[in-house]
């Protein structure tokens, strides 16, 4: 037996010897027993019907809760260990009050969308919500916003700062408290800057998302994936939504994450989605 031939012996030993402590993609059942766990030792939450995704970016199972408040939430690694954590942030329910302040560089000439194209495509993203509710035959959408967009003059606009923009609009005569989620979309053409928000936060900075083969417009196509971008993918880091949670297929593909894991699925058969259900999840 040559060096190398032992070598790949050895470790097959090792793969083999470790197999029965590693929690795969097809092993649902044992990771529905680690979490079910998880949540009863860790916050006393007796939970029959359990949201339960596999992540194939993270290679670990992620169960989430939106309840009482908080979002609860258990990953079960490959080893079999758990990692639970609870947060304290915005629901993914409910109206939400969002203040979009558009720097208003001239050469965009954003004022000429923002009554039209722009609002259109803000009602886009609500009518997806509605869609899914009524292919869910929820009586009601899980989520709506409710935008008002104003433009901010470049001039006003230094660091772009959550609370610089909460000074701007203080100086307007605007509470930045009325709203749930903040917005500063400022876009510049020659800076392919993507989006931010912090886990957790409730403001969101946007620009220019798209790179070289892209018309340098605000044609309806590229206010679609600017408006996609702050109202799925960024909103959803306020809502506790981590990149690597699973993503939607089909009919919902719209959606950053699959509806169960933001308790949009109704889990306990009362027609009601479990994070607008007086009795979620089946928690005793
Ligand atoms: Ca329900
Ligand atoms: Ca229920
Ligand atoms: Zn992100």
């Amino acid at each position: 037996m040559n060096y190398l031939r032992f070598a790949l012996f050895i470790m097959g030993l090792v793969m083999l010897g470790s197999c029965d402590e590693q929690i795969s993609a097809g092993d649902s059942r044992k990771a529905r027993r680690i979490v079910k766990k998880a949540f009863d030792d860790r916050f006393g939450l007796k939970v029959d019907h359990i949201p339960l995704e596999y992540s194939e970016f993270a290679n670990r199972w992620v169960s989430t809760l939106y309840y009482d408040g908080s979002l609860y939430r258990v990953y079960v690694l490959p080893n079999g260990d758990e990692r639970a954590d609870r947060f304290q942030l915005t629901f993914p329910a409910g109206t939400q009050k969002i203040l979009v302040a558009i720097v208003n560089h001239p050469e965009l000439a954003f004022e000429d969308v923002i009554g039209d194209t722009w609002s259109e495509v803000q009602d886009a993203i609500n009518a997806e919500h509605q869609a899914y509710a009524e292919r869910q035959a929820f009586s009601t959408p899980v989520v709506q916003f409710e935008n008002t967009n104003v433009l901010i003059n470049p001039d006003r606009i230094t660091s772009g700062s959550q609370e610089e923009l909460a000074g701007i609009l203080a100086e307007d005569g605007m509470d930045r408290n009325e709203f749930d989620i903040l917005v500063l979309l400022d876009i510049d053409y020659d800076v392919n800057a993507g989006g931010f928000a912090s886990f957790r936060g409730r403001f969101v900075g946007m620009g220019w998302i798209y790179g070289d083969q892209v018309a340098r417009e605000l044609n309806r196509e590229n206010l679609m994936g600017i408006a996609n971008a702050i109202y799925h993918h960024e909103i959803g880091h306020v809502w506790g939504w981590e990149h690597e949670w699973a993503i939607p297929e089909g009919v919902n593909a719209g959606f950053i994450t699959v509806p169960v894991l933001f308790g949009w699925h109704d889990m306990d058969g009362d027609g009601v989605p479990e994070i607008l259900d007086s009795n979620p999840y089946g928690i005793k």
